[in-house]
């Protein structure tokens, strides 16, 4: 085969490839391989064609986790000064700590999304993004330290354990790492209770105020009733919630009840009663008017949690430039020079020059 008779081969190969290609890039041919990847229960990357909305719910779910899991550090961080032992105080710095880095993880989850942490915790402390009813709460004792990390992590463990497996990558493979955390976290709250409940009559009773004030507020965490969740259908059929508000709320209830048991404690519900039939426990209704009230910024602490926010945001602005800086003149020091000098022989090693600014 001559030259001109290879070339003309190969350039209609590649043209016809070529085209192949265009012919994918149709909105249909690229919905339809969606469709396919949510169906297979495969991972949608950031690299990956999906649609508008299916971004925006995620960026929405996900902001709002990370704004939860940062809000989240204040009820409890208030009690970090006033720890009853240094390994109390030891395990609670280490808890909050924990929560700050799952708002991280999470946060970069969005950036893959295209939604940045900057842009994210402007629309959170302008009220235009939502965090978790439950940090809306008051910690009134060190009790309830214990309350959270039994009920309000546990919570957080029935709900994230299943988005383990949604259907964003960088959302699933973060709540790996997340959920094993709040797993520890979980045991040291029921720790802390179990000690207090072996203690004197006084903190016994402290425990169940404790309890009975987080028992209702720990159930809104899994979001409305199904027939009042705009958002679960859309969310389920593109696999990014596996289960139901309802279904975890109702899962949590039944593993809750044999703990309070062991713990000795008892849950603020006359309703509450085991139903052979169903082969669940029977609950009350929570006051979904408080839950909505609390959503929309009228619960006990919003005004102070947001403003707490806002403060170490604005407190912090001189950090993140520092920070940006530093970074900007390290990747101007181990960028090559501009000299003339061939690449690779600079003034100075980057490496060296790097470290030195660091110092
Ligand atoms: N609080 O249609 P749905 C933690 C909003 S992490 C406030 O059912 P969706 C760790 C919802 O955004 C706790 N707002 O919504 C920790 C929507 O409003 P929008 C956070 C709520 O998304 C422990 C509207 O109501 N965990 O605790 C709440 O399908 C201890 C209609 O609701 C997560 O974020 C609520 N409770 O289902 C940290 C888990 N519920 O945006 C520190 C991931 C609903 O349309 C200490 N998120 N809303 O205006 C999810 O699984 C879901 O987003 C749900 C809500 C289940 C929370």
């Amino acid at each position: 085969m001559g030259y001109a008779t290879l070339v003309e081969n190969f350039t209609e190969q590649m043209v016809s490839k070529w085209s192949d290609g265009v012919v994918m890039t149709t909105e249909a041919q690229l919905e339809a391989q969606f469709a396919d990847t949510i169906e297979a229960k495969d991972r949608i990357e950031p690299r990956d064609w999906m649609p508008e909305a299916y971004r925006k719910t995620l960026i929405r779910q996900v902001a709002q986790h990370a704004h939860s899991e940062i809000i989240g550090m204040q009820p409890e961080g208030n009690w970090i000064t006033r720890a009853p032992s240094l390994r109390r105080k030891a395990i609670l710095l280490a808890k909050v700590q924990d929560e700050a880095g799952h708002g991280l993880y999470l946060y970069s989850a969005a950036e893959t999304l295209g939604a940045s942490r900057n842009e994210l915790t402007e629309k959170l402390i302008a009220g235009k993004q939502k965090y978790s009813s439950i940090f809306n709460y008051p910690t009134l004792s060190y009790t309830d330290v214990g309350t959270i990390g039994w009920l309000v992590d546990g919570a957080a463990i029935c709900n994230q354990v299943p988005l383990c497996r949604t259907s964003f990558g960088p959302y699933g493979r973060a709540m790996i790492r997340v959920c094993k955390e709040e797993s520890f976290h979980q045991r040291q709250g029921f720790e802390l209770l179990m000690t207090m409940m072996r203690g004197t009559d006084e903190q016994r009773e402290m425990v169940q105020e404790s309890v009975n004030r987080f028992w209702w507020p720990a159930l809104m965490m899994f979001g409305p009733p199904d027939d009042d969740s705009p958002n679960t259908a859309q969310s389920m059929e593109w696999g990014i919630k596996t289960h139901t508000n309802d279904e975890l709320r109702q899962k949590f209830v039944d593993m809750s009840i044999p703990q309070a048991e062991a713990l000795g404690v008892t849950f603020p519900d006359e309703n509450l009663k085991w139903n052979e039939e169903r082969g669940h426990y029977d609950f009350s209704t929570p006051d979904w008017d408080e839950f909505w009230s609390v959503v929309k910024g009228n619960g006990p602490c919003n005004d102070q949690r947001i403003a707490h926010r806002k403060r170490a945001w604005d407190e912090g602005a001189w950090v993140r430039e520092a920070a940006l800086a530093f970074a900007e003149q390290s990747a101007e020091a181990a960028a090559p020079a501009q000299t003339g000098s061939a690449p690779g022989q600079t003034g100075s090693s980057p490496a060296t020059t790097t470290e030195e600014t660091a110092k």
